[in-house]
């Protein structure tokens, strides 16, 4: 496509064709998107995030993530959907209108670039990182067992032939490192969601531990609205609560380090289905996952921005 409204997002898109859809998008929205490079994968790509402001310095933000599991494909076609969707709602939409009037967004799309590369030119099933790992002929990380928030705590496997690898140290993989950097420097984010697939679950921290966090109650009832909003489109349902106590224990994931910097609005998304297709989603349930999902979203930066 030569422009936005002709990416088909019913479909599953390579990383180049995403990233072309990026720079269409800031080209064709100049005013409100631009494109900040946080940094490059172990491979050398880009690490892309699209920047949704109407001005001012520094504004408090919204982090959403997709793909840093690269074979939940679901996740980086609906950050594309959800990209389009801000631009097209800004002005519009009253509701989009004012969190954008207040605060930033900030959209990584493509997390994990190396592996979406490998999901689709050699497995498909590729999860975690491409760095090598030395010692071991097994490749690659889980850059959601890599965070430094109860790095090495059980919930996160020491073996680099594991799906659930932490790493050989917290924040090695530059997939993670830059998120680190980026939010630290930034400095002012609000909400943090990360978006997996699949088991239709919104997650809040904390996952390397039972310790309740301390606004467990205030983000227990805004994921209850969430997912309320979300299933109030095609009934579709969703189970919510802290990782450990929804999931299983996990520990160095993404949300609880955020929340421990002091992000009170930290969640994860597991998007559909609960299994039947589980990362294999069939390209039609794309739109209609994403629509939902946006309804969620929509709660939460809507209770962010007036909180
Ligand atoms: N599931 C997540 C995983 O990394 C999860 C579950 C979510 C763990 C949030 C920790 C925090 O195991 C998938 N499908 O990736
Ligand atoms: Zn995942």
């Amino acid at each position: 496509p030569r422009n936005t409204d002709s990416f088909d997002f019913s479909r599953y898109h390579t990383i180049s064709e995403i990233y072309s859809f990026q720079d269409m998008l800031v080209a064709e929205n100049p005013n409100l998107v631009s494109k900040i490079v946080i940094g490059q994968s172990y491979e050398g790509r880009p690490l892309n995030v699209l920047k949704f402001s109407t001005g001012g310095t520094n504004r408090p933000a919204i982090w959403l993530d997709t793909g840093i599991h690269s074979r939940e494909w679901v996740t980086q076609a609906s950050g594309t959907w959800f990209a389009k969707k801000i631009v097209t709602d800004y002005g519009r939409d009253p509701a989009i209108t004012a969190i954008l009037n207040k605060m930033d967004i900030f959209l990584e799309m493509v997390t994990n670039p190396d592996g979406y590369y490998y999901t689709h030119n050699s497995n498909r099933m590729w999860r975690k990182t491409r760095k090598p790992n030395s010692g071991s002929s097994c490749v690659g990380v889980d850059p959601n067992r890599n965070w430094d928030a109860g790095f090495g705590a059980p919930g996160a496997s020491n073996n680099p032939c594991s799906e659930t690898y932490r790493g050989p140290s917290a924040h090695s993989e530059s997939e993670v490192k830059s998120i680190v950097d980026f939010v630290k420097s930034h400095g002012n984010f609000k909400a943090f969601v990360s978006i997996h697939s699949y088991s239709q679950m919104l997650l809040y921290p904390y996952g390397y531990t039972k310790t309740p966090c301390k606004d467990q109650a205030e983000l227990h009832n805004l994921a209850k609205k969430a997912i309320t909003d979300l299933a109030s489109l095609y009934n579709t349902s969703y189970t919510y609560g802290s990782i450990i106590n929804t999931i299983y224990q996990a520990s160095g994931n993404t949300i609880d380090w955020t929340y421990d910097q002091g992000i009170k609005y930290s969640y994860t998304f597991e998007l559909r289905d609960t299994g039947r297709y589980g990362f294999i989603l069939p390209a039609n349930q794309i739109i209609p996952t994403a629509k939902e999902t946006w309804l969620a979203l929509m709660a939460i930066m809507d209770h962010t921005s007036k909180n």
